[in-house]
Protein backbone atom coordinates (compact mmCIF):
# COMPACT_ATOMS: atom_id res chain seq x y z
CA UNK A 1 0.00 0.00 0.00
CA UNK A 2 1.33 3.30 -0.91
CA UNK A 3 1.58 5.85 2.08
CA UNK A 4 1.20 9.69 1.27
CA UNK A 5 0.62 12.44 3.71
CA UNK A 6 -2.51 14.98 2.97
CA UNK A 7 -2.48 18.35 3.72
CA UNK A 8 -5.04 20.82 3.31
CA UNK A 9 -4.85 24.63 2.32
CA UNK A 10 -6.61 27.41 3.36
CA UNK A 11 -6.80 31.26 2.66
CA UNK A 12 -7.05 33.05 5.94
CA UNK A 13 -9.76 35.18 4.06
CA UNK A 14 -12.43 35.22 6.69
CA UNK A 15 -12.77 35.67 9.90
CA UNK A 16 -10.23 33.76 12.44
CA UNK A 17 -12.72 31.03 14.14
CA UNK A 18 -13.53 29.45 10.48
CA UNK A 19 -10.45 28.74 9.46
CA UNK A 20 -9.62 27.13 13.08
CA UNK A 21 -12.56 25.47 12.95
CA UNK A 22 -12.10 23.95 9.51
CA UNK A 23 -8.29 23.29 11.04
CA UNK A 24 -9.78 21.20 13.77
CA UNK A 25 -12.37 19.41 11.79
CA UNK A 26 -9.33 18.47 9.25
CA UNK A 27 -7.68 17.30 12.12
CA UNK A 28 -10.20 14.79 13.45
CA UNK A 29 -11.02 14.04 9.53
CA UNK A 30 -7.55 12.57 9.54
CA UNK A 31 -5.06 15.28 7.46
CA UNK A 32 -1.84 15.26 8.43
CA UNK A 33 -0.41 18.70 7.47
CA UNK A 34 -2.11 22.34 7.45
CA UNK A 35 -1.17 25.09 5.30
CA UNK A 36 -2.24 28.69 5.63
CA UNK A 37 -1.19 30.89 2.90
CA UNK A 38 0.29 34.61 3.59
CA UNK A 39 -1.21 37.92 1.70
CA UNK A 40 -1.21 41.15 3.12
CA UNK A 41 -4.78 41.46 2.09
CA UNK A 42 -6.00 38.42 4.37
CA UNK A 43 -6.34 37.46 7.87
CA UNK A 44 -2.78 37.51 9.32
CA UNK A 45 -1.45 33.81 9.40
CA UNK A 46 0.41 33.86 12.29
CA UNK A 47 -2.34 34.82 14.46
CA UNK A 48 -4.45 32.11 12.64
CA UNK A 49 -1.84 29.70 13.16
CA UNK A 50 -1.38 30.62 17.45
CA UNK A 51 -4.86 30.44 17.70
CA UNK A 52 -4.90 26.94 15.38
CA UNK A 53 -2.03 25.61 17.84
CA UNK A 54 -4.13 26.18 21.17
CA UNK A 55 -7.17 24.10 19.47
CA UNK A 56 -5.13 21.31 18.19
CA UNK A 57 -2.92 18.64 19.20
CA UNK A 58 -1.28 16.56 16.53
CA UNK A 59 -1.52 18.37 12.84
CA UNK A 60 1.35 20.13 11.79
CA UNK A 61 0.91 22.99 10.08
CA UNK A 62 2.81 26.25 9.18
CA UNK A 63 2.54 29.08 6.63
CA UNK A 64 2.04 27.95 3.11
CA UNK A 65 4.18 30.26 1.91
CA UNK A 66 5.26 33.00 3.66
CA UNK A 67 8.13 35.47 1.43
CA UNK A 68 11.12 37.40 2.72
CA UNK A 69 9.90 40.51 1.11
CA UNK A 70 6.71 41.19 3.07
CA UNK A 71 7.79 39.55 6.49
CA UNK A 72 11.25 40.10 7.27
CA UNK A 73 13.17 36.74 7.91
CA UNK A 74 14.02 37.53 11.57
CA UNK A 75 10.53 38.35 12.51
CA UNK A 76 9.16 35.02 10.29
CA UNK A 77 12.11 32.76 12.39
CA UNK A 78 10.97 34.65 15.83
CA UNK A 79 6.93 34.23 14.87
CA UNK A 80 8.15 30.21 14.29
CA UNK A 81 10.17 30.19 17.27
CA UNK A 82 7.42 30.87 19.47
CA UNK A 83 5.03 29.00 17.35
CA UNK A 84 6.95 25.84 18.13
CA UNK A 85 6.36 26.72 21.90
CA UNK A 86 2.53 26.58 21.62
CA UNK A 87 2.97 23.55 19.62
CA UNK A 88 6.38 21.80 20.45
CA UNK A 89 7.35 19.77 16.81
CA UNK A 90 4.35 20.76 14.89
CA UNK A 91 5.58 23.47 13.21
CA UNK A 92 7.14 23.59 9.74
CA UNK A 93 7.76 26.81 7.72
CA UNK A 94 6.64 27.61 3.71
CA UNK A 95 9.09 29.99 2.15
CA UNK A 96 8.66 31.35 -1.02
CA UNK A 97 9.39 34.57 -3.43
CA UNK A 98 5.96 35.92 -2.86
CA UNK A 99 2.86 36.44 -4.97
CA UNK A 100 3.72 39.24 -7.59
CA UNK A 101 0.58 40.88 -8.01
CA UNK A 102 -0.22 41.32 -3.62
CA UNK A 103 3.33 42.42 -3.50
CA UNK A 104 3.20 45.04 -5.90
CA UNK A 105 0.33 46.67 -3.96
CA UNK A 106 2.29 47.11 -0.64
CA UNK A 107 4.84 49.04 -2.94
CA UNK A 108 7.65 46.76 -1.44
CA UNK A 109 10.30 46.44 -4.36
CA UNK A 110 10.41 42.53 -4.65
CA UNK A 111 13.96 41.72 -6.11
CA UNK A 112 16.74 39.22 -6.82
CA UNK A 113 13.45 36.74 -5.44
CA UNK A 114 15.78 33.62 -5.76
CA UNK A 115 18.54 35.50 -3.95
CA UNK A 116 16.12 36.40 -1.20
CA UNK A 117 14.64 33.17 -0.37
CA UNK A 118 17.75 31.68 0.12
CA UNK A 119 19.19 34.34 2.37
CA UNK A 120 15.65 34.31 4.49
CA UNK A 121 16.18 30.33 5.03
CA UNK A 122 19.76 30.49 5.73
CA UNK A 123 19.13 33.09 8.70
CA UNK A 124 16.25 31.22 9.99
CA UNK A 125 18.30 27.63 10.06
CA UNK A 126 21.47 29.66 11.77
CA UNK A 127 19.29 32.03 14.12
CA UNK A 128 17.25 28.84 15.40
CA UNK A 129 20.80 27.48 16.56
CA UNK A 130 20.25 29.90 19.21
CA UNK A 131 23.59 31.65 18.69
CA UNK A 132 24.53 34.93 17.30
CA UNK A 133 24.46 34.93 13.61
CA UNK A 134 26.62 37.04 11.08
CA UNK A 135 25.52 36.64 7.79
CA UNK A 136 26.39 38.50 4.31
CA UNK A 137 24.02 37.38 1.47
CA UNK A 138 22.91 38.81 -1.79
CA UNK A 139 19.73 40.51 -0.38
CA UNK A 140 19.63 39.71 3.46
CA UNK A 141 22.71 40.72 5.85
CA UNK A 142 22.71 40.18 9.76
CA UNK A 143 25.60 40.97 12.28
CA UNK A 144 25.20 39.49 16.14
CA UNK A 145 21.84 38.79 15.59
CA UNK A 146 20.30 36.53 18.50
CA UNK A 147 17.42 35.59 20.17
CA UNK A 148 17.50 36.45 24.03
CA UNK A 149 15.97 32.96 24.49
CA UNK A 150 16.91 29.47 23.12
CA UNK A 151 14.50 28.27 20.11
CA UNK A 152 13.72 24.29 20.63
CA UNK A 153 15.45 23.69 17.88
CA UNK A 154 15.81 23.16 13.95
CA UNK A 155 12.03 23.46 11.98
CA UNK A 156 11.85 21.64 8.52
CA UNK A 157 11.75 24.14 5.82
CA UNK A 158 9.46 24.06 2.80
CA UNK A 159 9.72 26.18 -0.23
CA UNK A 160 6.82 27.21 -2.40
CA UNK A 161 8.38 26.81 -6.22
CA UNK A 162 7.53 26.97 -9.55
CA UNK A 163 10.26 28.26 -11.01
CA UNK A 164 13.25 25.78 -12.72
CA UNK A 165 16.06 27.50 -10.35
CA UNK A 166 13.56 27.76 -7.05
CA UNK A 167 12.97 24.10 -8.04
CA UNK A 168 16.02 23.05 -8.07
CA UNK A 169 17.15 25.15 -4.70
CA UNK A 170 14.18 24.10 -3.08
CA UNK A 171 15.35 20.24 -3.87
CA UNK A 172 19.05 21.11 -2.58
CA UNK A 173 18.06 23.37 0.78
CA UNK A 174 14.91 22.57 1.37
CA UNK A 175 12.93 19.49 4.04
CA UNK A 176 10.08 19.81 1.49
CA UNK A 177 8.70 21.51 -1.70
CA UNK A 178 5.57 22.77 -2.17
CA UNK A 179 4.38 22.29 -6.36
CA UNK A 180 1.97 24.92 -7.10
CA UNK A 181 0.50 22.15 -9.72
CA UNK A 182 -2.35 19.62 -10.12
CA UNK A 183 -1.32 18.23 -13.19
CA UNK A 184 1.21 15.67 -13.69
CA UNK A 185 2.57 17.06 -16.52
CA UNK A 186 3.37 19.74 -14.69
CA UNK A 187 4.44 17.99 -11.60
CA UNK A 188 6.47 15.54 -14.08
CA UNK A 189 8.64 18.71 -14.99
CA UNK A 190 8.98 19.88 -11.14
CA UNK A 191 10.26 17.11 -10.02
CA UNK A 192 12.55 17.02 -12.85
CA UNK A 193 14.01 20.10 -11.43
CA UNK A 194 13.90 19.42 -7.76
CA UNK A 195 16.15 16.34 -8.60
CA UNK A 196 19.00 18.48 -9.80
CA UNK A 197 19.16 20.46 -6.63
CA UNK A 198 18.83 17.35 -4.79
CA UNK A 199 21.33 15.68 -6.72
CA UNK A 200 23.80 19.17 -6.41
CA UNK A 201 23.23 18.67 -2.75
CA UNK A 202 24.66 14.82 -2.65
CA UNK A 203 20.78 13.70 -0.98
CA UNK A 204 18.27 11.72 -1.96
CA UNK A 205 15.27 12.05 -3.21
CA UNK A 206 13.80 10.57 -0.08
CA UNK A 207 14.88 13.39 1.93
CA UNK A 208 12.39 15.83 0.21
CA UNK A 209 8.64 15.99 0.98
CA UNK A 210 7.93 16.34 -2.43
CA UNK A 211 4.38 17.99 -2.22
CA UNK A 212 2.10 18.65 -4.63
CA UNK A 213 0.11 22.04 -3.94
CA UNK A 214 -2.99 21.23 -5.82
CA UNK A 215 -6.48 22.97 -6.64
CA UNK A 216 -8.80 20.70 -5.44
CA UNK A 217 -12.97 20.43 -5.76
CA UNK A 218 -14.60 17.51 -4.47
CA UNK A 219 -18.26 16.67 -5.04
CA UNK A 220 -20.26 13.80 -5.33
CA UNK A 221 -21.92 15.57 -8.55
CA UNK A 222 -19.13 16.09 -11.32
CA UNK A 223 -20.97 19.19 -12.27
CA UNK A 224 -20.70 20.70 -8.91
CA UNK A 225 -17.57 19.93 -8.53
CA UNK A 226 -16.21 21.46 -11.23
CA UNK A 227 -18.52 24.69 -11.21
CA UNK A 228 -16.91 25.54 -8.12
CA UNK A 229 -13.34 24.93 -9.62
CA UNK A 230 -14.24 27.70 -12.48
CA UNK A 231 -13.07 30.78 -10.03
CA UNK A 232 -9.97 29.44 -8.78
CA UNK A 233 -8.69 28.12 -12.50
CA UNK A 234 -9.70 31.35 -13.73
CA UNK A 235 -7.47 33.12 -11.67
CA UNK A 236 -4.40 30.60 -12.28
CA UNK A 237 -5.33 30.82 -16.20
CA UNK A 238 -4.78 34.77 -16.06
CA UNK A 239 -1.64 34.42 -13.59
CA UNK A 240 -0.05 31.90 -16.08
CA UNK A 241 3.04 32.69 -18.37
CA UNK A 242 1.88 31.71 -22.01
CA UNK A 243 4.45 29.04 -22.34
CA UNK A 244 2.11 27.39 -19.08
CA UNK A 245 -0.87 27.60 -21.60
CA UNK A 246 0.38 26.18 -24.86
CA UNK A 247 1.96 23.51 -22.51
CA UNK A 248 -1.41 22.46 -22.07
CA UNK A 249 -2.61 23.27 -25.41
CA UNK A 250 -5.42 25.55 -23.95
CA UNK A 251 -7.05 28.24 -26.22
CA UNK A 252 -5.44 31.58 -25.66
CA UNK A 253 -8.86 33.32 -26.73
CA UNK A 254 -10.52 32.29 -23.94
CA UNK A 255 -7.70 32.35 -21.66
CA UNK A 256 -7.48 36.16 -23.14
CA UNK A 257 -11.17 36.55 -22.54
CA UNK A 258 -10.66 35.36 -19.05
CA UNK A 259 -7.94 38.18 -18.41
CA UNK A 260 -9.93 40.88 -19.67
CA UNK A 261 -12.86 39.81 -17.43
CA UNK A 262 -10.71 40.03 -14.50
CA UNK A 263 -8.94 43.23 -15.22
CA UNK A 264 -12.49 44.93 -15.62
CA UNK A 265 -14.28 43.15 -12.74
CA UNK A 266 -16.49 41.16 -14.78
CA UNK A 267 -16.55 37.78 -13.11
CA UNK A 268 -19.55 36.59 -15.13
CA UNK A 269 -17.30 36.53 -18.22
CA UNK A 270 -14.19 35.98 -16.87
CA UNK A 271 -15.52 32.42 -15.06
CA UNK A 272 -17.79 31.91 -17.67
CA UNK A 273 -14.73 31.68 -20.09
CA UNK A 274 -13.29 28.22 -17.99
CA UNK A 275 -13.36 25.46 -20.17
CA UNK A 276 -13.17 22.09 -18.86
CA UNK A 277 -9.72 21.66 -20.57
CA UNK A 278 -8.78 24.47 -18.48
CA UNK A 279 -10.26 22.64 -15.02
CA UNK A 280 -8.47 19.79 -16.37
CA UNK A 281 -5.04 21.18 -16.35
CA UNK A 282 -5.00 23.16 -13.27
CA UNK A 283 -7.19 21.90 -10.79
CA UNK A 284 -8.33 18.31 -9.55
CA UNK A 285 -12.21 18.31 -9.37
CA UNK A 286 -14.86 15.83 -9.29
CA UNK A 287 -16.11 12.89 -8.01
CA UNK A 288 -14.36 11.17 -5.34
CA UNK A 289 -13.68 8.30 -7.71
CA UNK A 290 -11.90 10.89 -10.39
CA UNK A 291 -10.37 13.02 -7.31
CA UNK A 292 -8.56 9.24 -6.43
CA UNK A 293 -7.56 8.32 -10.15
CA UNK A 294 -5.83 12.04 -10.20
CA UNK A 295 -4.11 11.62 -7.04
CA UNK A 296 -2.76 7.93 -7.52
CA UNK A 297 -1.12 9.35 -10.80
CA UNK A 298 0.38 11.84 -9.13
CA UNK A 299 2.19 9.36 -6.84
CA UNK A 300 3.59 8.01 -9.81
CA UNK A 301 5.51 11.61 -10.18
CA UNK A 302 7.01 10.88 -6.66
CA UNK A 303 5.36 13.02 -4.72
CA UNK A 304 5.08 12.25 -0.87
CA UNK A 305 2.37 14.85 0.40
CA UNK A 306 -0.91 15.79 -1.48
CA UNK A 307 -2.28 18.90 -0.59
CA UNK A 308 -6.02 19.85 -1.39
CA UNK A 309 -6.20 23.71 -2.08
CA UNK A 310 -8.76 26.63 -2.79
CA UNK A 311 -11.64 25.78 -3.30
CA UNK A 312 -11.84 22.25 -1.64
CA UNK A 313 -15.37 22.02 -3.12
CA UNK A 314 -18.82 24.13 -3.41
CA UNK A 315 -18.72 23.66 0.98
CA UNK A 316 -15.77 23.36 2.33
CA UNK A 317 -16.91 21.24 5.78
CA UNK A 318 -19.18 18.65 3.55
CA UNK A 319 -15.62 18.31 1.26
CA UNK A 320 -13.39 17.95 3.82
CA UNK A 321 -15.67 15.24 5.07
CA UNK A 322 -16.01 13.89 1.83
CA UNK A 323 -12.50 13.36 1.37
CA UNK A 324 -11.90 11.56 4.89
CA UNK A 325 -14.22 9.12 4.28
CA UNK A 326 -13.69 8.74 0.42
CA UNK A 327 -10.43 10.03 -0.36
CA UNK A 328 -7.89 9.75 1.99
CA UNK A 329 -8.43 6.01 2.97
CA UNK A 330 -7.90 4.65 -0.43
CA UNK A 331 -4.21 5.98 0.06
CA UNK A 332 -3.45 5.09 3.70
CA UNK A 333 -3.51 1.67 5.63
N1 LIG B 1 2.70 33.38 -2.59
C1 LIG B 1 2.24 34.20 -1.64
O1 LIG B 1 2.50 35.43 -1.69
N2 LIG B 1 1.50 33.74 -0.61
C2 LIG B 1 1.20 32.42 -0.48
O2 LIG B 1 0.54 32.03 0.49
C3 LIG B 1 1.70 31.51 -1.47
C4 LIG B 1 1.51 30.12 -1.39
C5 LIG B 1 2.17 29.27 -2.28
C6 LIG B 1 2.14 27.88 -2.09
C7 LIG B 1 2.84 27.05 -2.94
C8 LIG B 1 3.61 27.60 -3.99
O3 LIG B 1 4.30 26.78 -4.79
C9 LIG B 1 3.65 28.96 -4.19
C10 LIG B 1 2.93 29.83 -3.34
N3 LIG B 1 2.98 31.21 -3.50
C11 LIG B 1 2.45 32.05 -2.54
C12 LIG B 1 3.65 31.81 -4.70
C13 LIG B 1 5.14 32.01 -4.47
O4 LIG B 1 5.33 32.98 -3.47
C14 LIG B 1 5.80 32.48 -5.80
O5 LIG B 1 5.18 33.66 -6.24
C15 LIG B 1 5.68 31.45 -6.90
O6 LIG B 1 6.15 30.20 -6.43
C16 LIG B 1 6.47 31.86 -8.16
O7 LIG B 1 7.80 32.02 -7.88
P1 LIG B 1 8.92 31.06 -8.48
O8 LIG B 1 9.11 29.96 -7.53
O9 LIG B 1 8.59 30.67 -9.88
O10 LIG B 1 10.16 32.02 -8.51
C17 LIG B 1 10.16 33.19 -9.31
C18 LIG B 1 10.63 34.38 -8.49
C19 LIG B 1 11.14 33.05 -10.48
O11 LIG B 1 11.07 33.80 -11.44
N4 LIG B 1 12.04 32.13 -10.39
C20 LIG B 1 13.06 31.87 -11.40
C21 LIG B 1 13.28 30.36 -11.53
O12 LIG B 1 13.82 29.93 -12.55
O13 LIG B 1 12.93 29.64 -10.58
C22 LIG B 1 14.42 32.42 -10.95
C23 LIG B 1 14.49 33.90 -10.90
C24 LIG B 1 15.93 34.32 -10.65
O14 LIG B 1 16.87 33.64 -10.97
N5 LIG B 1 16.14 35.50 -10.07
C25 LIG B 1 17.46 35.98 -9.80
C26 LIG B 1 17.69 36.03 -8.29
O15 LIG B 1 18.82 36.17 -7.86
O16 LIG B 1 16.70 35.91 -7.55
C27 LIG B 1 17.64 37.37 -10.37
C28 LIG B 1 16.37 38.21 -10.40
C29 LIG B 1 16.61 39.69 -10.26
O17 LIG B 1 15.65 40.33 -9.80
O18 LIG B 1 17.71 40.14 -10.53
Amino acid sequence: MIMVKFGVEFVPKEAYWKTVYYAIQSEKRGFDNLWITDHYNNRNVYVTLAATAMYTKKIVFGPGVTNPFLVNPIMTTQSLATLDELAPGRVVLGMGAGDKTTLASTGIEANKQLSAVVDAITIFKKMLEGKSVNYEGNVFKVSGTKFNFKPRGQIPVYIGAQGPKMLATAGKIGDGVLINASHPKDVDYAVSQIKKGVDEAGKNMSDVDVTAYTSFSVHKKLDKAMQAASPVVAFIVAGSPDIILERHGLEMEKANAIRAGLKKGDFGAAFGSVTPKMIEAFSIAGTPDICNEKIARLLKSGITQFVVGSPIGPNVRNSIDLISEQVIPNFKQ
